[in-house]
């Protein structure tokens, strides 16, 4: 049986590059998970490390008669907490960090120090410029987009006050935020008193501690990831719908393969315009090449396909995959997610990797600096090296004959569009479709793969029985990869997965029932259409109101922690798979799990059964339904052509 006794994926794809894999004698992150056993204490959150006294373990499992605590007395809560919130914090750094190279590659672009990149969304420049008050009269845009760049630059060392983008939720939400005391101030500020805290000796009161995890959180989703999405998107152009392709089958046996991975669209866009010169064509050609064939793994391929239809080769468990393929002539990465043993499986074939970002470098990849201001030579170089590695592939290649169609570059802005149309734009007609029940509510389906689950399997499982039981379901990151993989990303997917009632409204407006919303940071986007919901009126006052829900079931980064909580801090039930951080210890869990949906109206679950956690979605959902009184008219019928009309006048 394909990758050993056990299936390692639910993707033909993978399966049989995990077997060439085994063939080849490479190992994998596949082969890693089975023989690495895991540490129990430490996948329950209850081991500390932070001080040279430790490691303390602290035995908190049921059953279990005395309390433990750290040499130092902390308890096993205070570190629970403690682990739960440094996870938080590496995940809000992450995404902020991301947010602000954007944001000085923004404010390089606007001085003329950034040849090659432009402004592309003159719109969303001046809504951005008007919501932060920015003079506009008879400025440039790039004046404007100077005074823009250097708000959205203050925001991360904001000493005082709180972000400018939190304005942007609903009243009722900035409000409980106030109550609660967890607006944030500057996004770095919050990042480090993550860091302060949690030292040995400092905040004891898991309560507290928590607290300060959700106020961290939320200056990740509404700070430092949405400063990152609207910038991109001023820089790149906001995505609209888009047909492109997915799995490794993208990959060509008679072309140069680059793979664009990481999270960065500032370093791949140059690759995507470099790659279609003449000159670079002509080179390809005099090596034997037939042209120059670039995709994306991870979130860089989200961000490329959502703007340029580049196909995707795969998301986070198939990037040492691609390279067993022996047809990748180079991997070009920039920041997170990206495995080290890529490195390792390329010195297998002939695979080069180079790497781009002074934070992040491997040992035995080849390092080409990004440099904004010269950003057009630097994708030149590494387009030529690709090329130039192409003559010495080997004879070992074998490419799965898999790839799937999918339609991405539904942002928040063109769903808007798409519902309403371009004289009246605007979430009314999903909000109705939720009010008649045609549709029973929304998930967010998010995040990454796991090695210790079957690859993509509880992504596909979810979004199945979700969009089974009328739940549009919105996504990004490694789920959106997965989803487009299962052939669940294009209008087709509606009448074979779908409900009767969502089915009915894709078939109407020409969407697939699962809209793909972008890359990690992207997930900002799902904030902005959760909000757009509320303020179209007629499903309560607050994201806490609306029948929707999220979920990451198979998540490992520390990212998908912090976004988990920016959800659960905007209102949203939020379920994760596979493992719980806090599991070893009742009482943070209980909290996380139950007290915060009294403060926030979100709150989180576990549940690795995808089915099962499916379905406490759409219990939460239906509570949701029944608390705004729109339950009852929900009602399953089979739509004639009338009431299809009907559904077109909506
Ligand atoms: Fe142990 Fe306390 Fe040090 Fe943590 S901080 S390792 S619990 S002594
Ligand atoms: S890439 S954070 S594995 S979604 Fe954004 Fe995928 Fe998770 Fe990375």
């Amino acid at each position: 049986m394909a990758g050993g006794k056990i299936k390692k994926s639910i993707d033909e794809a993978s399966l049989e590059m995990i077997d060439k894999a085994a063939q080849d004698g490479v190992t994998t992150a596949f082969d890693r998970a089975e023989e690495m056993s895991q540490c129990a204490i430490g996948a329950a959150g209850s081991c500390c490390k932070n001080c040279g006294m430790g490691p303390c373990r602290v035995l908190t499992f049921k059953g279990q008669e005395k309390a433990a605590r750290g040499i130092c007395g902390a308890t096993a809560e205070t570190i629970a907490a403690r682990n739960f919130i440094r996870m938080v914090a590496g995940g809000a750094a992450a995404h902020s960090d991301h947010g602000r190279g954007v944001t000085e590659l923004f404010l390089a672009m606007a001085k003329g120090k950034a040849p090659g990149y432009e402004i592309r969304d003159e719109q969303k420049l001046l809504q951005l410029a008007l919501e932060w008050g920015v003079e506009i009269g008879g400025r440039s845009n790039q004046e404007i987009a100077i005074d823009v760049g250097e708000i959205a630059l203050a925001e991360f060392g904001k000493q005082e006050g709180e972000l400018v983008t939190l304005s942007r939720a609903p009243l009722k939400r900035q409000e409980l935020w106030q109550r609660e005391g967890v607006a944030p101030r500057g996004i770095d500020r919050e990042i480090v008193e993550i860091m302060h805290r949690t030292h040995i000796g400092v905040d004891q009161d898991y309560h507290n501690l928590l607290k300060q995890g959700v106020r961290a959180a939320i200056g990740d989703g509404w700070g430092g990831s949405m400063i990152a999405t609207e910038l991109q998107d001023i820089l790149f152009g906001t995505p609209a719908p888009v047909l492109g392709r997915v799995n490794l089958g993208v990959l060509k046996q008679d072309e140069v393969n680059l793979i664009i991975h990481g999270h960065e669209p500032l370093l791949s866009e140059m690759i995507v315009a470099v790659a279609q010169d003449p000159q670079m064509l002509e080179l390809a050609k005099s090596k034997g090449s037939n042209g120059i064939n670039i995709s994306g793994m991870c979130c860089t391929a989200n961000e490329i396909l959502m703007r340029h239809g580049v196909p995707i080769a795969g998301n986070f468990l198939q990037q040492e995959l691609a390279i067993v393929t022996g047809a990748v002539d180079a991997m070009v990465v920039d920041i997170q997610c990206i495995m080290q043993s890529i490195a390792t499986v390329a010195e297998c074939y002939h695979t080069k990797i180079i790497t781009t970002s002074p934070k992040a470098k491997i040992p035995g990849a080849t390092h080409i600096e990004f440099d904004e201001h010269n950003a057009l030579e630097g994708a030149r170089t590494i387009v030529k090296t690709a090329i130039e590695n192409f003559p010495n592939r080997g004879s070992n290649i074998w490419i799965p004959d898999k790839q799937t169609d999918m339609v991405a570059g539904f942002s928040h802005e063109t769903i808007n569009y798409l519902l309403g149309g371009l004289f009246r734009a605007s979430y009314r007609p999903l909000n109705d479709n939720i009010i008649n029940g045609r549709i029973r509510g929304v998930a967010g389906v998010v995040g990454c793969n796991n090695a210790r689950a079957k690859h993509n399997e509880g992504h596909v499982t979810m979004v199945k029985e979700l969009i089974k039981n009328d739940v549009l379901v919105i996504t990004t990151g490694c789920n959106a990869i997965a989803c487009g993989e299962a052939g669940l990303m294009v209008p087709e997917a509606a009448v074979e997965y779908a409900g009767e009632g969502l089915a009915s409204v894709c078939e109407t407006v020409g969407i697939p029932p699962v809209l793909h919303m972008g890359s990690c940071v992207d997930n900002s986007r799902i904030l902005m259409a959760a909000t757009a919901m509320v303020k179209d009126g007629g499903l309560g006052d607050d994201i806490s109101d609306l029948p929707v829900a999220g979920a990451a079931p198979e998540w490992m980064s520390e990212k998908a922690i912090s976004i988990g909580q920016y959800f659960v801090a905007s209102g949203v039930f939020t379920v994760f798979g596979v493992t719980w951080p806090t599991i070893g210890n009742d009482e943070v869990t209980r909290h996380l799990f139950e007290d915060f949906e009294a403060m926030y109206g979100g709150m989180w679950a576990f549940e690795p059964d995808s089915i099962k956690a499916a379905h406490l979605m759409i219990s939460h959902i239906d509570k949701k339904r029944e608390a705004l009184g729109i339950d009852k008219a929900r009602e399953r019928v089979l739509y004639d052509m009338e009431m299809r009309r009907e559904l077109d006048a909506v």
